[in-house]
């Protein structure tokens, strides 16, 4: 039998004996991580690739690298131009992800930022909660 002490099949008294401290020790979480923010753009950070009035499609991947699943949870996106938008993100098993398909517009040239945070706000109890946050920069030209 192989041994996986998130999902055991072992004894009660096997678990108190062999499984609780190793619990204790190194515990049975999710782990929600923004695992990519990419662009439909070949270059997104070189000076020629993004031009004022583009529209870029984004896709941020949420996944859960934990040991234990994940209920469902909210993916924060802060775009560019500073707006906040929370799109639901369903429960994800351990090593699962969802990607979200999303859209920006530029309208003047300039260097632009847009962040992604994992389980936000923090609702999912993770093993980690300081890797949460992805950013990704752009560069838009005049033209
Ligand atoms: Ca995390």
């Amino acid at each position: 039998m192989q041994w996986n002490k998130c999902k055991s099949r072992y004894s009660r008294s096997s678990i108190l004996t062999l499984v609780l401290p190793a619990l204790i020790l190194t515990g049975c979480q999710p782990d929600l991580v923004i695992d990519s923010i990419t662009t439909d753009m070949l270059i997104p950070d070189t000076s020629d690739s993004l031009w004022v009035n583009d529209s870029i499609e984004v896709t941020i991947v949420v996944k859960n690298i934990g040991n234990a699943n994940a209920r469902s949870s909210e993916l924060e996106i802060e775009f560019a131009s500073g707006t906040l938008k929370l799109y639901t993100i369903r429960a994800l098993p351990s090593g699962e992800e969802e990607p979200k398909v999303v859209y920006e517009i530029f309208e003047n040239a300039g260097d632009y930022t847009i962040k992604a945070w994992a389980d936000q706000p923090l609702d999912v109890s993770e093993s980690n909660e300081n890797n949460n946050d992805r950013t990704f920069q752009y560069y838009v030209g005049s033209q």
